[in-house]
């Protein structure tokens, strides 16, 4: 059996006024769904004097009120639930990090659909039925283990649960198994080709080839560090647990964007401040409506998501549209004296500067009335050791990259290699003092 290109090639391929029919009644049948079995939805509705038959056709989505994260809190934990109890079979929850976790219940169908847009996206990453798939990703509440999983288990891969933790442990395991892809975050894929070093396991010991990695936002410096240290073509693949978790969309073979599972999530662009949709090709937050979800439909969910959405004749094959990878949240954006700061554009600033590795911390307290940001930055080696004059010229370097991209000069420390902090699940890179 040769490799396979499509998991689901007439959906995946598709001519786009083609999908769009489906679209349109999909969305149909989810209002109407979300407006009979979910209080929620039918009292949003009537207090905004909506009908669900408000949908002529799929621009009439505008018309539609948002859901946030906060909603979902209020209606902790199966005020969401468009089914019976008795339907779900299998809870999942977000981590959470203020407030109540926000629930997540699948009925079997929806499993299925789970199963197969996760296939989707490891089998467009190259994955196939004879990989030994190695996944690192928790096990638990968080989506990212069991939504691999099973996506891999689908398309008949040996499929690991290796899922987080003792580094050294996964690379026994690795080795000894030789497995072919690994599944993990960004930040953990690099923190396993620093353990090789240490461990002194060089790439050609390992069988990997494919790295389908995601749930936090990375860059192609890292991308090009993971592929170079583990030997392996990375893929970003992009999700969020409230939606279903991974499979939302994922990278093809092109590595130019992420091609949207939009047969099962409808996907627009709004202005977060005015919430107005944007047209399509400008930057602005993500929201999805789920098209096919049985346990939980979801209206315009507000993902804070910061990306851009747009069309291409991709020369893989999939006519699905493309999201770029996502570039910071509405929510974490940092303001700093009145700037707007994205982690992720610190990141793109440090990834123009040789001599540093792609591991940073930024810092920001109050300096008298002011705001001060601190970026601390891990030089390589050979850097640091160096004479103190290139040493001044990179933190020039750094200072003026920085300078240009958030439009105020920061603070910027050089940092010894391997003393900031690792991740074994997303990374925090911001601390913030301010609020302390
Ligand atoms: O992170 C689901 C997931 C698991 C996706 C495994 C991919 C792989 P949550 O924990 O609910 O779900 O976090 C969702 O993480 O709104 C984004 O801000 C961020 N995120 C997820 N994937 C990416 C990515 C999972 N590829 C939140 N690039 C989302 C950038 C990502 N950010």
């Amino acid at each position: 059996m040769g490799e396979m290109k499509f998991w689901q090639k007439d959906e995946e391929t598709m001519p786009v006024a083609e999908r769009e029919v489906f679209q349109l009644e999909r969305l149909q049948t989810t209002v109407n769904r979300a407006y009979r079995k979910v209080d929620f939805y039918r009292k949003k509705f009537d207090e905004l004097n909506i009908k669900p038959d408000i949908i002529g056709d799929l621009s009439d989505i505008s018309k539609l009120p948002f859901t946030t994260k906060q909603d979902l809190r209020d209606n902790y934990p199966y005020g969401m639930f468009a089914v019976p109890l008795r339907d779900i079979v299998r809870i999942h929850s977000s981590s959470g990090t203020t407030g109540k976790p926000t629930v997540v219940g699948y009925t079997a169908s929806d499993l299925k659909q789970w199963n197969d847009l996760v296939a989707r996206i490891m089998v467009a990453g190259g994955v196939s039925k004879e990989d030994i798939v190695h996944v690192s990703f928790t096990y638990g509440l968080f989506t990212g283990g069991f939504g691999l999983h099973y996506g891999a288990e689908t398309i008949g891969a040996s499929v690991i649960p290796v899922s987080s933790g003792n580094t050294a442990r996964q690379l026994a395991i690795m080795e000894d198994y030789r497995s072919t892809v690994l599944v993990a975050t960004p930040s953990y894929a690099l923190h396993i080709a620093e353990t090789m070093d240490k461990m002194g396991i060089t790439k050609d010991k390992l069988n990997l080839k494919i790295a389908l990695l995601g749930s936090e936002p990375w860059g192609d410096k890292v991308r090009d560090e993971i592929e170079n240290r583990l030997g392996v073509q990375a893929f970003d693949n992009y999700g969020l647990s409230e939606l279903m978790g991974p499979g939302i969309s994922g990278e093809c073979e092109c590595k130019n964007g992420l091609h949207i599972n939009e047969d099962f999530f409808y996907p627009e662009i709004i202005d977060p401040a005015t919430l107005q949709p944007l047209p399509l090709g400008e930057k602005g937050e993500l929201v999805l409506t789920t098209l096919k979800r049985e346990g939980m439909p979801l209206i315009r969910y507000r993902t804070r998501d910061i990306t851009r959405l747009y069309r291409d004749e991709c020369a893989c094959g999939r006519t699905l549209i493309k999201m770029e990878k996502a570039k910071g949240r509405t929510d974490d954006m940092l303001i700093v004296n009145g700037v707007n700061v994205f982690p992720s554009q610190v990141e793109e600033a440090l990834s123009k500067v040789e001599g540093v590795s792609p591991h940073y911390m930024i810092f920001v307290r109050k300096r008298g009335a002011l705001d001060e940001m601190e970026i601390k930055v891990e030089a390589t080696e050979a850097i640091f050791f160096d004479e103190m004059k290139k040493q001044k010229k990179l933190l020039e370097d750094l200072t003026y990259q920085l300078a240009k991209i958030l439009q105020f000069k920061p603070k910027v420390n050089l940092v010894m290699g391997q003393t900031l902090e690792r991740f074994e699940g997303k990374a925090k890179r911001v601390v913030d003092e301010r609020n302390i």
